[in-house]
């Protein structure tokens, strides 16, 4: 499982108060404890701040990097901020996202080669996020034609299904484990499929039980990364636990101990 520290959002206070003050204690600390507690990446969000996003992101990666040489998954729905991250990294880089539209992909894939990023696709258009399996399947197929024609290969392809908060889209949980059920079946080897697993219990009460439970069933369809809280050790143990029901792991009494130590 390649699991992608969420914190480093600016929808979290403290990380506002780091990027407005630009307090690099508060940030290199998130990157050091995320990857202590078993992340392989770091998600990087400037977050709802206003103005500045360019200038917010690349003070990010440069004070990330100064401690770790992790890959920096840049998270911006802005191409420009995208493309100006990306000339700041040194170290391995996941685009985070692309939208599956045809005019996006045309820009998105080349960049993605170019700078020898991988790239992550949310299964959403100009029509919004399909309500049910088929709508993502398609729009997933699209996406790996276009990956295929601007030669990216599949292991640099992440899928993001998109999950939203199960109390007001109560369907979308199978629907993204149906999604992800057919579309690894249609590439081999297939891209990776990958979930900003948190969105599912925004706004719920029993957060880390849903998060828990939603990791491993997804996991157990063919999930192989996430966006998600890696300082969550139920999660992250659950998560551990389901690859190594399904064989991904070997098992040993402390296999959460192996796991982990083999970060
Ligand atoms: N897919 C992809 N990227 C993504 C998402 C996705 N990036 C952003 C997001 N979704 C994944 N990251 C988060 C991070 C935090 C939360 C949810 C998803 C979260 N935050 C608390 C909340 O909203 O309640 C904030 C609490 C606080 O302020 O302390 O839940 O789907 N590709």
């Amino acid at each position: 499982m390649f699991v992608i520290g969420e914190r480093i959002n600016g929808m979290f206070k403290e990380v506002k108060r780091g990027i407005e003050q630009r307090d690099k204690g508060i940030i290199q600390d998130l990157a050091r404890r995320q990857l202590k507690a078993g992340a392989d990446a770091l998600d990087v969000n400037v977050g709802p701040v206003r103005g500045k996003a360019i200038d917010n992101m690349l003070w990010l990666i440069e004070t990330i990097q100064e401690v770790t040489d992790a890959p920096i998954c840049v998270d911006t729905p802005k191409f420009d901020v995208m493309s100006e991250a990306l000339k700041a990294c040194t170290n391995p880089t996941i685009m985070n996202s692309s939208k599956a539209s045809t005019e996006n992909l045309d820009k998105y894939v080349p960049l993605a080669v170019e700078t020898g990023s991988q790239l992550v696709v949310l299964t959403i258009d100009e029509t919004g996020v399909p309500s049910d399996v088929d709508g993502r399947v398609a729009m997933g197929a699209n996406i790996v034609t276009k990956a295929m024609e601007h030669g990216l290969q599949m292991p640099d392809l992440y899928i993001d299904p998109v999950i939203l908060p199960v109390n007001v889209a109560p369907k979308q949980p199978a629907a993204v484990m149906g999604a992800i059920s057919q579309l690894k079946l249609l590439a081999a080897p297939p891209p990776n499929f990958i979930i900003g697993l948190s969105n599912v219990s925004q706004s719920c009460k029993e957060r880390s039980l849903l998060n828990s439970a939603f990791v491993a069933m997804c996991i157990g369809v063919g999930l192989n990364a996430a966006i998600m809280d890696a300082f969550d050790k139920e999660l992250m143990n659950a998560a551990i636990t389901a690859e190594v029901l399904l064989e991904k792991q070997l098992y040993c009494d402390d296999y959460v101990a192996a796991y982990l130590s083999n970060r």
